[in-house]
């Protein structure tokens, strides 16, 4: 039988067995969402917030073969300034631990080592979801079928505005994942709190979103959930603002041949500079943001499993 290449920091292998509340963290945010330093920054900034509300961060990246769950501050530091490495997701993920590479986990990656891991709860930026123009192009992130697959609830902005977000909700009601908008009705659009769109589902407490995951489970339902948790609203830029910009920069993906893989980094890196820089801010905010809110859930989670 092969062996999972799995390790967990000390730290982390410990709240897991003590049952404390810990929340997984992705590496592609950081090695190719955000410009280094700012990437580095944010990482060690959202896993302080993490830990100042309450629960045990878990960033997970594959070194060398192995799937880490917790990264030393070297490694974070590595990854954070490293070129070219690769973005793992579902499809990846094997091939590279065959292989003895290294490379950062999308959303639906780390989905799969945080199941693994036995950690429940994950927060990001924003999840992949259905590109504007898919009906051409077929591209449609991974990340919503491992909602689908993977019992991890998911705590993102919403799906960012460069995706088309009517047709990501329908995909997402089709693989029957719960989309649950907090403090709100409306589904959230990364950078502004309102796409225009209603969520399907609203929960404000924690404790019930905690507890909506835990009734999948007695379901017999295999997957996860999206919990989109809208932007703070001093750090939101107006959709009305991007939506051009959000068109140019689709415009030149296209002219370029740009596909794959490498679509949404190029946006999100054309964005940022566009709009000098307002974008990262955004996108920096918004992910605390999630942090806080997933290290809550997390913690509610932990409190339901020791009552039974
Ligand atoms: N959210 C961000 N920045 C990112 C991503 C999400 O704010 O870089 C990454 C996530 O890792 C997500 C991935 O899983 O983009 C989606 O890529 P694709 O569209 O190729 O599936
Ligand atoms: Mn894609």
């Amino acid at each position: 039988m092969t062996i999972l290449p799995l390790r967990l920091s000390g730290e982390v292998a410990q709240a897991l067995a003590e049952g404390a509340a810990v929340v997984a963290l992705e590496s592609t945010i950081i090695t190719h969402g955000m410009p280094y330093p700012q990437n580095l920054e944010t990482a060690r900034r959202v896993e302080a917030e993490v830990r100042a509300a309450g629960a045990v961060p878990a960033t997970i990246a594959v070194i060398a073969g192995e799937i880490r769950v917790g990264l030393e501050e070297d490694t974070l530091e590595a990854l954070a300034q490293a070129r070219g490495v690769a973005k793992l997701s579902r499809a990846d993920l094997a091939a590279c631990l065959a292989t003895g590479g290294t490379g950062a986990t999308t959303v639906a990656a780390t989905m799969i080592c945080a199941a693994r891991a036995g950690i429940a709860v994950f927060a990001t930026g924003g999840i992949g979801g259905v590109h504007k123009g898919a009906e051409e192009s077929f591209d449609i992130s991974a990340d919503l079928q491992e909602l689908a697959q993977t019992p991890v609830t998911v705590v993102a902005a919403g799906a960012k505005a460069i995706l088309d977000l009517p047709k990501t909700l329908e995909v997402l009601e089709t693989l029957g994942v719960p989309v649950i908008a907090v403090g709100q009705d409306a589904f959230p659009a990364f950078w502004s709190r309102d796409s225009g769109l209603p969520a399907p589902l609203r929960m404000d407490a924690p404790a019930q979103i905690a507890a909506a995951q835990r009734m999948r489970g007695a379901l017999g339902l295999p997957g996860g959930q999206l919990v989109a948790n809208p932007i703070p609203e001093p750090d939101e830029i107006a959709a009305e603002t991007l939506a051009p910009l959000i068109a140019q920069a689709q415009a030149e993906a296209e002219a370029q041949g740009i596909a794959g893989k490498a679509v949404t980094p190029f946006l999100l890196q054309r964005l940022f500079e566009l709009t000098d820089g307002r974008t990262l801010n955004s996108n920096i905010a918004l992910v605390l943001n999630n942090a806080r809110l997933g290290a809550r859930i997390a913690a509610a989670l932990a409190d339901q499993s020791r009552v039974g």
